[in-house]
C-alpha cells in the first residue's frame, strides 16, 4: 500500500481541502489501491484522528463539517453512477434518537445502493418507532444502525424485539459505526455487529464469519 498518498490524503480530509482530496484519490487509484482500502485506511483513519477536535474542551464545529463535506465528496468520487436498478432486498439505514452523527450511515447508504440493495434512509436522530414504521411499511429484509455515541446503545438492544413484536419475524439487524462496534452481537442483541461497511455486506451475502 501507498502509505505516504494515504497520509496525503487523510491530512487533505484533515484539513477539509476537498479539492486536494480529489487529487489524493486519483493518485492513489492511479497506485492501484482500490475504494474499500481508501475508506477502511484513509477516511477512517482521518476521522480517528479528528477525534480530539470533538471533545468538550475542543470543538469547532465549522472546522468538522468541512472535513465531512471532503468525505463525503470523496464518497461521490468514489461512487459516481447514478443508483443501479435495485437487484437485492431492501434495506433501511439509520442512526437512532440523539445520535446526530451521520457520515458513517450516508457511506453505508453510498455503498449498499452502489452494491444493487435497495436503501431507504430514515436519517440521524431517528426514533425506533420510525424505524420499525418504516421497516413494515417498506418491507425491509434488513436494517442497518449506525451508532457513534454510546447513549443508543438501550435502543439498539430493542430494536429486535420490537420488530419481531410488529410481526416483522425475519428482519436482519445490523449494527456499525465507531461506538457499536466495540460491542459484541450479544451486548446489542442485534444480529451482526459490522467493522465496516464492507464486512456488513459480507455477512448479508456469505453469513457469519467462517461460515461459506
Ligand atoms: C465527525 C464527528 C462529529 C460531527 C458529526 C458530523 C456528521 N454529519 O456525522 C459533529 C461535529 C456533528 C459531532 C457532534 C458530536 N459528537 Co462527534 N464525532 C465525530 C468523529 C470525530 C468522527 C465520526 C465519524 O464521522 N467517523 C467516520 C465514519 C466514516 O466512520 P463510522 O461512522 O465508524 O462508519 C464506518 C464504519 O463504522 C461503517 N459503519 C458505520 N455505521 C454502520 C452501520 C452498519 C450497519 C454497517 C454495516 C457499517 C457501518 O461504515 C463506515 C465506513 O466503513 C467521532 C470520533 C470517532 N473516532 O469516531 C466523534 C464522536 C463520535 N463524537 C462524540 C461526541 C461526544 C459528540 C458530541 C456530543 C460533542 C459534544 N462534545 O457536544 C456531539 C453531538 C453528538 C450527538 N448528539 O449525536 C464522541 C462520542 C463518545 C461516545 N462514545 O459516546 C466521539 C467518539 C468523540 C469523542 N472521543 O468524544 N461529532
Amino acid at each position: 500500500m501507498n502509505e505516504q498518498s494515504l497520509d496525503r490524503l487523510i491530512d487533505a480530509l484533515l484539513e477539509g481541502d476537498q479539492f486536494r482530496a480529489f487529487a489524493e484519490v486519483d493518485s492513489l487509484r492511479n497506485a492501484g489501491i482500490d475504494n474499500n482500502q481508501i475508506i477502511i485506511n484513509g477516511i477512517e483513519t482521518a476521522m480517528g484522528r479528528l477525534d480530539a477536535k470533538c471533545t468538550l474542551e475542543q470543538f469547532n464545529l465549522l472546522e468538522i463539517m468541512l472535513v465531512g463535506r471532503a468525505v463525503m465528496g470523496v464518497i461521490k468520487m468514489l461512487y459516481p453512477e447514478s443508483p443501479p436498478v435495485p437487484t437485492r432486498e431492501t434495506v433501511i439505514v439509520a442512526s437512532l434518537e440523539g445520535d446526530v452523527h451521520d457520515l458513517g450511515k450516508n457511506i453505508v447508504k453510498t455503498i449498499m445502493t452502489a452494491r444493487g440493495y435497495r436503501v431507504i434512509d430514515c436519517g440521524k436522530d431517528c426514533p425506533v418507532d420510525k424505524l420499525l414504521d418504516t421497516a413494515v411499511r417498506e418491507e425491509a429484509a434488513i436494517i442497518s444502525i449506525s451508532g457513534l455515541i454510546t447513549s443508543v446503545i438501550p435502543m439498539v438492544r430493542q430494536v429486535i424485539p420490537m420488530a419481531r413484536a410488529r410481526g416483522l419475524t425475519k428482519v436482519k439487524v445490523l449494527a456499525g459505526g465507531a461506538a457499536l462496534k466495540q460491542a459484541s452481537a450479544d451486548i446489542l442483541n442485534v444480529d451482526y455487529v459490522a467493522d465496516s461497511v464492507f464486512d456488513g455486506i459480507r455477512f448479508l451475502e456469505d453469513g457469519p464469519k467462517g461460515e461459506q
